[in-house]
């Protein structure tokens, strides 16, 4: 099978995931910016479909090309890998950032102080999200039954910090499995301190919009510099960074192991 039948095969056409995604106008990017894909298209619909259209083509050996993230699952349950990206398009490494309101740390200092304290080991984070598929993606249960299991490092998060009677705090987050996890795990951890926690899903430009005007208080799910790096400049000045929440995380384009090519420069206008 030469490389220009399997562009054919794959109708120059890249499995997206949700419009809103920072991911899609990074593979509308390389699409702009690739010769190898010039004329291809990426068809958008949301994480879940496709991960079903991945599992399909490895099911029947079939070439497919995906937008593909980690940490996630997909890379413990499918053989795929990330193609090459010698113009880093999708950039080297990406850490997911914990991100707050201009005047949360005045207005709210021991909130501010958890969310600044939280950080993921990323092994920690890939069983966890390996664990919420087992049980339907309830992030809720296993959020609760991580922070059952690390009390000492709840503690940690939350040394010095005192009672809060009630206060609320609002936390947006994005549609995505890691942020799931890491966000519910702050709610509880907030919520153990006395705080009233609300979690609102939301798409990456709304999430930004929403810190931004202080319609939210804060947001552990901007994936940076490359996933999220627009809308962080649009808005920089207008939010506090804290710094990563994770770190280790990547996006590209991905196909199964079994497809003979290595780089997205493999694939043929
Ligand atoms: N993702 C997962 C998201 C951020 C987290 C890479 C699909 C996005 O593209 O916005």
């Amino acid at each position: 099978e030469t490389t220009s039948s399997v562009s054919e095969e794959l109708e120059y056409t890249i499995t997206g995931i949700e419009p809103g995604a920072g991911q899609t106008q990074t593979n509308d990017q390389a699409i702009a910016e690739y010769e190898s894909l010039a004329g291809w298209e990426q068809e958008t619909s949301s994480a879940g479909a496709m991960l079903t259209a991945l599992g399909e083509a490895i099911d029947n050996e079939e070439p497919i090309i995906v937008a593909a993230w980690s940490p996630h699952y997909m890379f413990a349950q499918y053989d795929i890998k990330y193609l090459e990206d010698p113009k880093l398009i999708f950039g080297e490494e990406e850490h997911i950032t914990t991100i707050v309101r201009n005047g949360l740390k005045d207005d709210m200092p021991n909130a501010y102080t958890i969310l600044d304290s939280i950080y993921f080991e990323l092994p920690v984070l890939e069983e966890a999200l390996l664990a919420a598929k087992e049980i339907d993606f309830d992030f809720e249960t296993i959020a609760q039954q991580w922070v059952d299991e690390n009390a000492e490092k709840v503690a940690e998060w939350t040394e010095g910090v005192e009672p809060a009677d009630g206060a609320s705090i609002d936390l947006v987050l994005t549609p995505w499995d890691a942020e799931a996890f890491t966000t519910n795990v702050t709610k509880l951890v907030l919520e153990q301190q006395g705080f009233d926690v609300t979690l609102t899903p939301v798409d990456p430009s709304i999430m930004f919009e929403a810190i931004a005007s202080g319609d939210s208080d804060a947001t552990l799910s901007p994936w940076m510099p490359a996933t999220h790096g627009a809308y962080y400049e649009k808005y920089e000045g207008q939010f506090e960074d804290l710094g990563a929440n994770v770190e280790g995380a990547r996006i590209g384009l991905a196909v199964p192991s079994y497809m003979e090519i290595d780089s997205i420069e493999d694939l043929e206008p």
